[in-house]
């Protein structure tokens, strides 16, 4: 295994636009992430990453670049963004940007320009395609609900947009294309950025004979996701671009099993340094957005067994996350935002860091933010949520009551209600009314109060990145999963050079016992004799033995 500075970093997500607002203008912004920086040395990370700040209408909050070298007024300027990376980069930790490709805004100067004739030299940046019987291309449909295809008047055609209309898709067929964007990578590569992750990479080649998908998720994916020349195109822009660079990047990659993954970053294939996937942050969604259902761990430790192990066996790396700017709250998903709020939001954080990978640690995430409580419908700002509660309210299986249960525990807006720093009127986020509702939980929720209390999930997670940061078997140990039956319990070791980590999580509410003795083969060849606990959710100086009892959503580390 190779050395890289990003698999032994951790990273901590910002969304500008609810992390601090310097201005008091009700919205987050560069000087507001300047001011919280003594906070993120405090937690220990090694590098941010930015989700987009580049000048945008922001019809879906800044994933609609309008200008790739500006920066958005409302999160200030690019004075602000440089100083930002040097006061970064003073206390060495990393920056990394958002880079949206797959689209630009319909409000960017090359689809200002492609709109406006069919011979226009910019007409092929993006995916223009005549109607089929008076109606659109095909039946692909956007990721925000509706057709896939904007009629527009002007020339008669149709083009592509797989999220909003205000975003049309850009037809990376076109060599041009491709070039002017690897000017702007090598450009930001050149103001100093460490890195890149890369939304949606995955869809830039659509499938040339446009034909009518048969699969729901939305229609049509099996045509556009992971298509034909996705890894010459990606190889071709990081060869021309960042693996020039000691640069980290990271694919968002929905549609994406670990075989597929390995294509993007088995490391003989230089594309990226991890994928974002999304298949265990997908384990309650079975039946779609509208359907809720528990979590089956046993499927959870499957799946991250089946990536862990053919991670190692390809010399592959991945992102660790449960929380991004897209998912709603894991706590209040995978663990208990009730009484064991603290204890299973520790637990799940113990996963993040004990996994083979680079942890991503998501604003919020680290004091145990929860998802919402919105009481109105309109109090719903996100672009996709809007878009499914107008579909479902069309179908109408739905009350209004029932509309309200499934948005508040699935809106993209349980991630990006402000940040809570403590129990001033708008948790000291801003001065005024921010521009999404505030979480009413942020006066028992905040960093000022974490900051005060010895077991808060905040001096937790500095502990883990301490630890991290101390014993390179976290970063480097070989995965192997225990107790693999078990329903309740997600155990497994990571085996180093020097040290060996055993790590217990258990996902119930409930006391449960377990029984290492049954893992014979394993145990075999273990010595825990002088194990030692390295750290625990729950003040407990127990030894380890192999028949043990765990406390409600207890986590442990021990070290032998
Ligand atoms: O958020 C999702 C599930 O709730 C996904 O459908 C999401 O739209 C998809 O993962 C792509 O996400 C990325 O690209 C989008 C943008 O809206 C997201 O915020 C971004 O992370 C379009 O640029
Ligand atoms: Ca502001």
């Amino acid at each position: 295994m190779h050395k890289k500075w990003w698999k032994e970093a951790v990273v901590y997500q910002i969304y500008p636009r609810s992390f601090n607002d310097s201005n008091n203008d009700g919205i987050g912004d560069l000087r507001g992430v300047i001011e919280k920086i003594d906070y993120l040395e405090d937690l220990g990370v090694d590098a941010v990453w930015l989700n987009p700040v580049y000048k945008s209408p922001n019809d879906d909050n800044g994933y609609d670049i309008s200008d790739y070298r500006a920066i958005m007024d409302e999160f200030g300027t690019m004075e602000d963004l440089e100083e930002l990376m040097e006061k970064l980069h003073e206390r060495d930790i990393r920056i990394i940007m958002d880079l949206v490709i797959n689209h630009t805004s319909d409000e960017h100067q090359w689809f200002e320009e492609s709109r406006k004739s069919k011979d226009n030299p910019y007409r092929d940046y993006y995916i223009w395609k005549d109607g089929k019987n008076g109606g659109p291309p095909n039946n692909w449909r956007s990721f925000f609900g509706g057709p896939a295809w904007e009629y527009d008047e002007q020339t008669d055609q149709y083009y592509l947009h797989l999220f909003s209309k205000k975003q049309p898709d850009l037809n990376w067929e076109n060599e041009k294309v491709r070039r002017d964007l690897f000017d702007v990578i090598k450009w930001w590569l050149e103001k100093g950025i460490d890195g890149f992750r890369l939304d949606v990479i995955n869809l830039i080649s659509k499938d040339q004979r446009f034909l009518d998908g048969t699969k729901e998720g939305p229609l049509g994916f099996e045509y556009f996701a992971n298509g034909p020349r996705v890894h010459e195109f990606i190889k071709e822009m990081a060869d021309n671009t960042y693996n020039n660079y000691d640069a980290m990047t990271v694919g968002e990659t929905p549609f994406l099993d670990i075989d597929e993954a390995l294509k993007f970053v088995a490391e003989d294939r230089e594309e990226f340094s991890m994928v974002i996937p999304f298949e265990h942050v997908e384990l309650d969604r079975k039946e779609g957005w509208a359907e809720i259902n528990d979590l089956d761990l046993k499927e959870l430790k499957d799946l991250m067994s089946e990536w862990q192990y053919k991670l190692e066996a390809n010399n592959g790396w991945t992102s660790l996350y449960f929380c991004n700017h897209d998912q709603p709250r894991i706590v209040s998903r995978y663990g208990d935002d009730g009484i064991y709020r603290k204890e299973s939001a520790k637990m799940l954080g113990t996963m993040l860091h004990t996994l083979k990978g680079t942890p991503f640690i998501y604003q919020g995430e680290e004091i145990g933010m929860t998802n919402i409580n919105f009481k109105d419908l309109n109090d719903f700002d996100d672009i996709e949520t809007r878009g499914y509660i107008k579909d479902l309210k069309k179908d109408g299986d739905f009350s209004e009551e029932e509309l309200l249960r499934i948005a508040n525990y699935r809106s993209r807006d349980n991630a990006r209600t402000p940040m809570h720093w403590n129990d001033d009127k708008y948790a000291g986020f801003s001065e005024s009314e921010p521009w999404i509702k505030m979480n009413d939980n942020y006066p028992e929720i905040n960093v000022e109060k974490d900051l005060q209390s010895e077991d808060s999930v905040f001096n937790y997670y500095q502990k883990l990145i301490s630890l991290r940061k101390e014993y390179p078997v976290f970063v480097d140990g070989k995965y192997k999963l225990l107790l693999e039956k078990d329903q309740d319990v997600y155990a497994y070791l990571r085996e180093g050079k020097d040290n060996n980590l055993l790590v217990l999580l258990n996902f119930s509410s409930e006391e449960v016992k377990i029984d290492l003795c049954k893992e014979f083969e394993i145990i075999e060849e273990l010595d825990f004799s002088d194990a030692e606990l390295m750290l625990s959710n729950y003040q407990t100086d127990k030894d380890l033995s192999l028949k043990l009892k765990l406390k409600p959503f207890e986590a442990d580390i021990y070290k032998y």
